[in-house]
């Protein structure tokens, strides 16, 4: 494949890329009073805006361009197929299976994969229908009241958003607590209070190596056995998902307790393989598959709308027209919806794992930018935060506004108020306040002079910043799966078209290395020569303090 920057499409965006800089989206939206008809679009129960974005029909026109000679198409098509275009690890990238409720037979190296995937959802939903309905006993006899999934990263991010999201869904069943962190602080806190005859571990990690979950596992472990008195009260207690059954049977957790899945299945997007789990124990397996459909329906979307109409593209091409041609950094997601409070930190995974890449396919050093740094907060919090820097800072920064028509806690005004509010935040970053409008509004309220003079800069808004509005009409199971699968394959869009690899990471490799060789040390009690000054200076103050 030919380097982006020699792609005619790519030239032509950054020719036009100056005649866009220009305009104000205020003037694009007076003189065009279809912009929104045009440039919205409703899918999979979610309507998309991105007619607040600094684009015309052209921007459009050369960003579909660039896509189709990047050959997105052909990728996504060899995604659904099967091939291993995860080549860095020699692995097919199959999310889309795990919720391929048509049942269309998805084949690796010739070998249909829904069997398997359904005999693991069958073996879910037994599970989860006899722990929510009482019929899983603890040791002692007591029903599970408690679930703690302990993992962490793609083992973690997406089960724990998912379960705050589907929280008003989750009466009758247990509660489900997310332990990450290696710092026993989570742990702990977590045990706080909980009856270990009423409690359930979930033990979730792909490889079951992982350094941090496995040191919680030991440790709740050693709780509970301590707490109940045998070590036999383990198999009652604990399960695992993971793919590697020697290392979960080696832990000492019964292969009858254990879920799996595959190797084909990315971390960071595992949460439709048994990884969701502690969704099915907290809102019910119908539900469960309810979300499994909801990503399905925009699988199907993905798969089969024209670029022009498809809503993954749009959002990845945006993405990438910001983070290339005007250089933003960041992009920032904002819910206003406090169930999705978690959907920023999942989506920073989601993103900037998949695509924080400087080589592409070839091996060569990327001279573009590829993920921008993802940030966010829910609304209206962010409004009396960090908004300030969005509307009269030095840089640019894109948003994606996500909202809903209906709360599930619709208490007197507090829903239309969060919509106003919302709605409000992206037309004041699209119009500004200009000048003239500024100049107004002190005069109205008697300034005149030098005294309205020097106010007057600070209250100008520039305007010009694009946002996207995500609306959909209830977060549901459903819906909340079709924009948990919009926004991994706008992953997906921007990383073919930047020509790197979205599914590996090996990025997080060398702090675990180095973690592995000082961890001894400070067992040891002494930092080695091997380490900079800076380093050997930290591990040593630490050895004097640790008491
Ligand atoms: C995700 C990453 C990473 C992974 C964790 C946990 O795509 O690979 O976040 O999920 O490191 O790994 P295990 O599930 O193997 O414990």
């Amino acid at each position: 494949m030919t380097p982006l920057e020699s792609s005619p499409a790519w030239k032509a965006l950054a020719r036009h890329h100056s005649e866009i800089e220009p305009l104000h989206l205020r003037d694009l939206f007076a003189t065009d009073p279809h912009r929104f008809d045009r440039f919205s679009r409703e899918a999979c129960g979610l309507l998309m805006d991105w007619s607040k974005h600094r684009i015309t029909d052209r921007t459009l026109a050369l960003l579909f361009e660039l896509a189709r000679e990047r050959d997105l198409e052909g990728w996504r098509d060899r995604m659904f197929a099967g091939e291993r275009i995860n080549w860095t690890e020699n692995r097919a990238v199959l999310h889309v299976a795990l919720r391929n409720r048509s049942n269309r037979p998805i084949l690796i190296d010739g070998q249909d994969v829904m069997p398997e995937i359904n005999a693991v959802l069958a073996r879910m939903a037994d599970f989860t229908a006899r722990v929510r309905g009482g019929e899983w006993k603890g040791y002692t006899g007591r029903p599970i009241r408690d679930v703690v999934n302990i993992g962490i990263g793609g083992s973690d991010l997406g089960p724990r958003m998912v379960v705050r999201a589907l929280r008003p869904y989750g009466e009758g069943g247990p509660r489900v607590h997310f332990v990450a962190n290696v710092d026993a602080t989570e742990l702990a806190e977590t045990l706080e209070g909980l009856d270990p005859e009423a409690t359930l571990f979930v033990i979730a990690s792909k490889t079951f190596t992982t350094l941090e979950t496995l040191t919680n596992a030991r440790s709740a472990r050693a709780w509970l056995v301590e707490r109940l008195g045998s070590e036999a009260a383990v198999a009652r207690h604990f399960v695992a998902v993971s793919t590697n059954r020697e290392a979960v049977a080696a832990f000492g957790i019964d292969i009858d307790n254990m879920f799996g899945f595959w190797e084909w299945v990315g971390g960071r997007f595992s949460l439709w393989s048994a990884i969701g789990l502690p969704i099915a124990l907290a809102v019910g397996m119908e539900r469960f598959e309810a979300l499994l459909a909801g990503a399905h329906a925009m699988d199907e979307h993905f798969r089969t709308a024209p670029l022009e109409e498809n809503l993954p593209v749009i959002l990845g091409l945006l993405g990438l027209w910001y983070a290339d041609f005007f250089r933003a950094p960041t992009w920032a997601v904002l819910p206003y919806d406090q169930s999705l409070e978690l959907f920023p930190a999942w989506l920073q995974q989601t993103e900037m794992e998949s695509n924080g890449k400087r080589v592409d396919r070839a091996g060569r050093i990327v001279s573009w930018p590829t993920s921008p740094v993802v940030w966010g907060a829910p609304g209206t919090n962010g409004q009396h935060a960090f908004f300030q820097l969005i509307h009269q800072g030095t840089q640019l920064v894109p948003a994606d506004f996500i909202a809903t028509a209906r709360s599930h806690h619709p208490w007197g005004d507090h829903h239309r108020l969060l919509l106003a509010n919302c709605l409000a935040q992206t037309e004041a970053l699209m119009r500004g306040k200009s000048e003239a409008e500024v100049r107004r509004e002190l005069e109205a309220e008697g300034l005149s002079g030098e005294a309205l003079e020097r106010l007057l800069p600070h209250k100008l808004f520039p305007g010009n910043r694009p946002t996207t509005t995500l609306l959909m009409e209830q977060l549901t199971p459903e819906r909340l799966g079709a924009l948990i699968a919009l926004y991994e394959h706008k992953v997906f869009v921007q990383g073919a078209v930047w020509g790197i690899n979205s599914f590996d990471q090996w990025g997080v490799e060398l702090g675990k290395q180095l973690a592995g060789a000082i961890s001894p040390e400070l067992v040891e009690g002494r930092a080695s020569e091997g380490h900079d000054a800076s380093t050997r200076g930290l591990m040593e103050w630490y050895l004097r303090h640790r008491g």
